[in-house]
Formats: C-alpha cells, sequence, structure tokens
C-alpha cells in the first residue's frame, strides 16, 4: 500500500481520516524549507557536539539532538502548527487531552544501516494497548529531501491495526519519500524504522512527538528547558509542554493547584482547580468505545 499525500492546505478532519485508516500520511510542502534551515542553524552548536548513538536503536552512525524548546525558537513555531496540532488532537481525541512528548533532530549520517523496524509505543513497557486506542500521534519534518537513498522513514502503512510485536525487515517497508519542509505523520501504533544512508550526505528529520496525557513524556520536558527560558513562552506552548493537568488531577502542584502557576505565580480562583465535571464527560464516549477489548 502506497503512503498517501495530501497538499498543506489539507485539513486536520481529513488529515485524521487517513491517519486513522493508514496510520500515516504526508503532508506536503507543510513548511517553508527556509524555517526549517532556521532550525539547522539555530541548532548548529548543539549539533556540533552530539555523539552518535551508542546501539544499534539509536544508530551508531546517527546523531539525535534534542531539547528543542529551549534551543530553537523556530522549532517552537514548528511545534505549534495548527494543521499538525488540529490532527493530533482528532487522532487523540479518545484521551482527556495530550501532551508533547520528545523534541529531536535526527541525523542520520552515510553509511548508517537500517533501524530495526518497530512502533514508537513500545516505549511504554510494550503494553498491548487496544487496537486502535492510539496513544501517540507522531511527526517527522524533512529537513533535507527523504530519498529512499539517503534513509527516508521506512513505514508499513496500514500495520497500526496488526498484531503486536511482530518482526518485519525493509522488504516489508515503503519508504517515505518527500521534499524538503514537508512532514510524515504516523500514529504510535505503526510500525516504522529509520531507513538506511546509502548517499554521501546526512539526512536530517526533525522529529515531533505528541502523546496522550496520561503517558509520561520521553523527553523530560521540566528538565529539558530551564524555569527561567519556560517563563518567556506562552501559556499555550507551556501547557503543551506539560505545565497542565492531564486528565482531571495528573500533574497537579501542591494544594491541587494548575502547574501552570509554577511559572505565573499563585491564583487561587475557582478555575485554578480541576474540573471533574468535564473531564469526565470528555472520557466517558471513549470508555464506551472501547469497553470489552
Ligand atoms: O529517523 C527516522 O526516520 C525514524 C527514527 C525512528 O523511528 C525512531 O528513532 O524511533
Ligand atoms: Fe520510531
Amino acid at each position: 500500500m502506497p503512503i498517501e499525500h495530501l497538499p498543506a492546505t489539507a485539513d486536520p478532519e481529513a488529515l485524521a481520516d487517513v491517519l486513522k485508516r493508514d496510520g500515516c500520511v504526508v503532508i506536503d510542502r507543510l513548511a517553508n524549507p527556509a524555517q526549517l534551515d532556521q532550525v539547522r542553524e539555530e541548532l548548529a552548536p548543539y549539533t556540533a557536539t552530539t555523539n552518535q548513538g551508542v546501539d544499534e536503536f539509536s544508530g551508531k552512525e546517527t546523531k539525535r539532538t534534542g531539547a528543542l524548546i529551549a534551543r530553537s525558537p523556530t522549532a517552537r513555531e514548528i511545534i505549534m502548527n495548527p494543521t499538525v496540532r488540529g490532527t493530533v488532537k482528532n487522532v487523540l481525541a479518545h484521551a482527556t487531552s495530550y501532551h508533547l512528548h520528545l523534541t529531536q533532530v535526527i541525523a542520520i549520517g552515510p553509511g548508517e544501516t537500517e533501524q530495526v523496524i518497530h512502533r514508537d509505543q513500545w516505549a511504554f513497557d510494550f503494553f498491548p494497548f487496544p487496537n486502535g486506542y492510539e496513544v501517540q500521534c507522531n511527526t517527522i519534518w524533512a529537513m533535507d529531501d527523504f530519498t529512499e537513498e539517503n534513509g527516508a522513514t521506512r513505514v508499513i502503512p496500514g500495520s497500526h491495526h496488526y498484531e503486536d510485536r511482530k518482526e518485519f525487515t525493509i522488504a516489508d517497508t515503503v519508504p517515505a519519500e518527500m521534499e524538503k519542509g514537508s512532514a510524515l505523520l504516523y500514529t504510535g501504533a505503526l510500525y516504522h524504522g529509520g531507513g538506511p544512508n546509502r548517499s554521501t550526505g546526512v539526512r536530517r528529520g526533525l522529529n515531533i512527538t505528541y502523546a496522550v496525557s496520561w503517558l509520561r513524556q520521553e523527553e523530560n520536558q521540566y528538565l529539558s528547558c530551564s524555569l527561567e527560558t519556560a517563563r518567556e513562552l506562552d501559556d499555550e506552548l507551556l501547557r503543551l509542554m506539560g505545565y497542565a493537568r492531564g486528565a482531571y488531577a495528573l500533574g497537579y502542584i501542591d494544594d491541587l493547584r494548575d502547574p501552570l502557576q509554577a511559572i505565573r505565580g499563585r491564583d487561587d480562583s475557582p478555575e485554578a482547580f480541576g474540573d471533574l465535571a468535564q473531564a469526565e464527560r470528555q472520557i466517558r464516549s471513549s470508555q464506551e468505545q472501547f469497553a470489552g477489548q
């Protein structure tokens, strides 16, 4: 099955429909390539000192540079992209809310071999989530053109509905070839992996992932960005980073207060506390949907 491509003008509902059906979709030319060059420039001091991976999964010819909110103001804009966030909200609508899971530039160097085909949600202790209950909606933005030769991400469209813990080879996959500025969206249950780089150049991808807010974040957002920098960010981004309650109570501070107050200061108005009725309304429908699986 080929990977469906939609234009940057596609609306989040149409994108979410393809993600629910195929587990992946490419949005062509969603960002201006110059914006990705800017991310690359802002990160240059950090990528220069990033080490290669230490094992087969992280890739011995691959560099992974994170903490993008702290290190790249332009990456913040990409993280907040309205088309992507609208799509994530729709794909993860069975949970009360979602948050940022990780931010990482993945630079696959020449000579890198293929990554093992996996599901990103295996990071959660291989917990067998019910089929259709997606816990992640992920993106890889092409910072260079993604080609089969330079290590475009390999995916198996439709595999988000397969059994768990299956093993695949690269022959079972197709490369997510796309132009610089395009973005591959894929769910936590989609089988995929980084491709082998048989070119002479580096393949850079901006991996920004989102997860339901009742699961622990892979990149620790509170420690990856200093409190000083966090104070300069707007509320919407802070909430996405996790300065918000997940569900009714997860992540509160001291007297059940909203964690955003750790940044903005104390507020004892009724809105500063959790809304139980609202949380109940949001989760009731998903409990009905997944009951008995
Ligand atoms: O770099 C890529 O194309 C994919 C990497 C990946 O899937 C991962 O590290 O989990
Ligand atoms: Fe992955």
